[in-house]
């Protein structure tokens, strides 16, 4: 049992995409985790239907992490990270670009998934103009996107209350496409749905009114997540590359929530057979122990930096902490936990599993849709009357108090994100739960 911190304490801390006021009335306090569970302050196991925040794939705590990470603590705190280097920040550059699909050579690391979205952007212009096609200013994101919180990330993302404060700030010269989400044509659909593939070609419509040479680049997640699982319709994201590629516009996936396993590959491209030239990276490259991030990138992209006097620093671009010695440390135990414990491919085996759990669903009378694609999952609740959200983030406190259970909530949409070595029988009660708490709300 641990102490709810002071009032003052709990004035003090300005949570991070949380309702401050009413959590602070009564709050959710974890105390430590282990595995597949939480402790709360109040001494209740709860199990955790998030891995984290989507981080934390193989458990938390895991023992090989820990170690990894209190001895590198002792060992190398922290090496200036410009113009001086430490062994396992290329280690696990090296690692990466093996797990990554053919060709991407070559990986810069950053904290979060925010700063590998800005940098990603940031390499793209850069990319252009080092090709002497400085004209390819133009950055092309999606509806509903997420990625991140910084300001390309928010320009180029697409949910109006992550952008509406800073309208006037964001960046110049983005365009998005249409989201691929449809109640009407493609609810309740069985991971990727039927409809939608047709959406793409409002990207030829966007180069057609600004012409392909102003364009640099379009970023999409392969699978949108914190919109509430969004699966891309069969034949979206190969359409996708092949008008990105028609065009000379670079493609960008945002895997910060796909890669790792989470769709049951290391990444989305490799499930889906789609290769971008740019990936972003973060959560699961070190299980979510130790902040990191990487974009990784094609030789192609990465040659285009490397000319001109020898002497000079070819990007103009990096992090204190990139490459931080405790995280790269936790990120190789990560992947090599990954490997030795075959994790993307018990994530694969428990797909069917997952979808036919969540689609027990689909006839509840409180649900307007139930997507799932890989260990991502969504019931979309209907809203109610007036209190756009409420229904949502009662079911997120009623399964944290009630079933010791912990889900997400975005807005009226709960979010499953089950550990890649789950327990079938654990996703079962944890709808089970769930079914439970819908019984309890109005
Ligand atoms: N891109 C994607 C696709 C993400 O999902 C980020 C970028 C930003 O990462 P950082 O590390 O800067 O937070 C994310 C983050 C949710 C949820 O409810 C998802 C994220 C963050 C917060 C909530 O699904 N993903």
């Amino acid at each position: 049992m641990k102490n709810q911190p002071t009032a003052q304490a709990m004035d003090a801390y300005w949570m991070p995409f949380t309702a401050n006021r009413d959590f602070k009335q009564s709050p959710r306090l974890i105390a430590s985790a282990q595995g597949h569970h939480y402790i709360s302050n109040d001494g209740r196991k709860i199990y955790d239907g998030f891995s984290g925040l989507w981080t934390s794939g193989i458990g938390h705590c895991h023992p090989k992490i820990v170690e990894a990470v209190q001895q590198q603590v002792g060992e190398l705190d922290l090496c200036m990270g410009f113009q001086l280097g430490h062994n396992k920040a290329f280690e696990l550059a090296e690692k990466l670009t093996h797990l990554a699909p053919k060709g991407f050579d070559h990986a810069f690391f950053t904290n979060s998934g925010s700063e590998s979205v800005d940098t990603a952007l940031k390499i793209a212009l850069g990319y252009h103009r080092a090709k002497g096609d400085a004209s390819r200013t133009r950055l092309i994101g999606r509806q509903r996107g997420y990625h991140g919180v910084n300001f390309g990330g928010i320009s180029v993302g697409g949910i109006a209350p992550n952008r509406k404060m800073f309208s006037a700030n964001l960046i110049n010269g983005v365009d998005h496409l249409p989201h691929t989400h449809s109640l009407e044509h493609a609810a309740f659909s069985h991971g990727q749905p039927q409809w939608g593939a047709h959406l793409v070609e409002e990207l030829e419509h966007l180069v057609a009114l600004h012409d392909a040479s102003t364009i640099a680049a379009v970023i999409v997640e392969p699978v949108p997540g914190s919109t509430g699982i969004l699966p891309p319709p069969f034949g979206y994201l190969e359409r996708l590359r092949e008008i990105c590629t028609k065009h000379g516009i670079l493609l960008i996936f945002d895997e910060v929530i796909t890669a790792f396993g989470r769709v049951g590959a290391p990444f989305a491209a490799q499930r889906f057979g789609v290769t971008p030239d740019l990936i972003t990276t973060a959560k699961g490259l070190t299980n979510g122990v130790i902040p990191m991030g990487a974009v990784l990138v094609t030789d192609a992209i990465y040659q285009a930096f490397m000319q001109g006097p020898e002497q000079g620093i070819e990007l103009f671009h990096g992090y204190t902490y990139s490459g931080h010695p405790i995280a790269a440390a936790a990120g190789l135990a990560t992947l090599e936990v990954y490997e030795q414990e075959d994790s993307f491919e018990q994530s694969r085996a428990l797909e069917a599993q997952f979808s036919e759990a969540i689609h027990q669903f689909d006839d509840h009378p409180m649900v307007i849709d139930v997507r799932n694609f890989g260990l991502m999952g969504a019931i979309e609740l209907a809203p109610r009357e007036g209190a756009p959200g409420a229904r949502g983030l009662e079911a997120h406190k009623h399964c944290f108090w009630d079933e010791d259970l912990v889900i997400r909530n975005g807005m009226d949409i709960l979010q499953f994100s089950p550990f890649l070595n789950s327990k079938p029988d654990d996703i079962s009660s944890m709808f089970d739960s769930v079914r439970r708490v819908l019984a309890s709300i109005s």
